[in-house]
C-alpha cells in the first residue's frame, strides 16, 4: 500500500488488522466523517445530511462549498449536495407540497446518523476497507412543527451515502409510513467543484427534452445531439433521452472529470447561477461560479406516489477521473 504523510496515524497504530476506515463525529455531534485507508475521504452535516466535503486519494476537494455557506443548521447550506425532498423548487400547484419551502425540508432537517459499514476490498493485498457506507434517517418525528404542518404525512427516509475508492454512491429509500398515499419528488442537488466553467462540456444530455427556466416563460424543448457548454445562467430540467439510468459526464477541457450514473432518476437538472450569484448572499466568491456546476439527479417532472407501506429507490453514483 503506497504510503501517505497524511495518512491517519490510526491506521499505522494497528498492528495486524487490516487497515479500515476510519469514521468519526464531531462538531458536538453535528458532523460525520469518514477516511479510507487509501485517503479518499468525506464529510457530512447531520443538517440536511448535507455532503460538504468529499476528497479523492490525492485530498483533491470534488464538491463546491461556498465560502459564505452557512455550516451552523440554521440555513440550507449553498454547496456540496443537499438534498431535495418531498418537493423539488416550489409547487404552488400541487394542494400537498404548496405550503412548502423552496426543495422541500430534508436539506434543513437534522437527520440521525444511523451507523456505518464497510466492504473490504478484494484487490489490495491488505484487504483494507475499500468503501465505507454512511446511513442516515428522517422521518416524521424529526420534522419541525412547520414542516409537519406543511405536510402532514407520515414518512420514512433512509438516505445512504458510500465512499469508495472510485467514487461516492448517494442513495434514498422513502417510505409511506402512514395510511394515506402521498406524492414526492426527490434530487440530489451536488455541486460539482471545476476549474473553469467555459471549458466544461456536459454528455448525456443529447437530443433530450428540456425544460429551461432561464426563458420567460419558461419553455421546454429538446436539446441538440452535440454536448452541453456553459455559456450563461443556466437552469434546465432535462429528461435524457438515453432513460433513467443513462450516464452524465461532465468534461472538462476535454479530459473526463465526473461520469453521473443513476438508478431510477429520470431527471438530470444542470444549473449554473452565472452573474446572479453576485446577488446571492451566500454564494462566495461572486465570481464562483466560474469554479462550480449543478448536475442534479432526481426524479423530478411529475410526482412519485406511494401508497400506505410502500417504498421507492433511487441514487446516483459519481464516478471520478483520477
Ligand atoms: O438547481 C436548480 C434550482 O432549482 C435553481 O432553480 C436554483 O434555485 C437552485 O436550485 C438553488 O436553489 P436554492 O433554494 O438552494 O437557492
Amino acid at each position: 500500500m503506497v504510503d501517505r504523510p497524511k495518512k491517519p496515524s490510526a491506521l499505522s497504530a494497528t498492528p495486524g488488522l487490516a487497515p479500515q476506515a476510519q469514521v468519526n463525529i464531531s462538531h458536538s455531534n453535528s458532523r460525520v466523517s469518514a477516511v479510507l485507508p487509501t485517503g479518499e475521504a468525506i464529510e457530512i452535516l447531520l443538517y440536511g445530511a448535507t455532503i460538504i466535503s468529499w476528497k479523492d486519494a490525492t485530498g483533491a476537494e470534488k464538491l463546491w462549498l461556498s465560502e459564505k455557506a452557512v455550516l451552523d443548521g440554521t440555513k440550507a447550506v449553498r454547496g456540496g449536495i443537499p438534498l431535495v425532498f418531498p418537493v423539488f423548487g416550489t409547487a404552488p400547484d400541487h394542494a400537498a407540497t404548496s405550503a412548502l419551502p423552496q426543495h422541500g425540508f430534508a436539506r434543513t432537517s437534522r437527520w440521525e446518523f444511523l451507523g456505518k459499514s464497510t466492504s473490504e476490498s478484494s484487490g489490495s493485498k491488505d484487504g483494507g476497507d475499500s468503501s465505507v457506507k454512511l446511513d442516515f434517517g428522517l422521518s416524521s418525528s424529526n420534522l419541525s412543527d412547520a414542516s409537519k404542518k406543511a405536510w402532514p404525512y407520515q414518512f420514512g427516509l433512509i438516505y445512504s451515502v458510500t465512499l469508495g475508492k472510485d467514487g461516492l454512491t448517494t442513495s434514498m429509500v422513502v417510505r409511506n409510513e402512514g395510511e394515506a398515499a402521498w406524492e414526492f419528488q426527490v434530487l440530489m442537488h451536488s455541486y460539482l467543484k471545476i476549474d473553469d466553467i467555459s471549458a466544461i462540456s456536459i454528455t448525456g444530455l443529447e437530443s433530450s427534452s428540456y425544460t429551461d427556466k432561464v426563458t420567460d416563460p419558461i419553455s421546454t424543448t429538446t436539446s441538440p445531439s452535440g454536448p452541453l457548454t456553459i455559456t450563461g445562467k443556466t437552469d434546465r430540467v432535462y429528461t435524457p433521452a438515453g432513460g433513467a439510468n443513462a450516464p452524465v459526464t461532465v468534461s472538462e477541457g476535454g479530459k473526463k472529470k465526473f461520469t453521473i450514473g443513476r438508478d431510477n432518476l429520470n431527471e438530470v437538472v444542470v444549473w449554473n447561477p452565472w452573474v446572479d450569484a453576485k446577488s446571492m448572499a451566500d454564494f462566495a466568491p461572486a465570481e464562483g461560479y466560474k469554479n462550480m456546476i449543478c448536475v442534479e439527479a432526481g426524479a423530478v417532472k411529475g410526482w412519485q406516489k406511494l401508497e400506505a407501506g410502500e417504498t421507492w429507490e433511487g441514487g446516483q453514483v459519481i464516478s471520478t477521473a483520477n
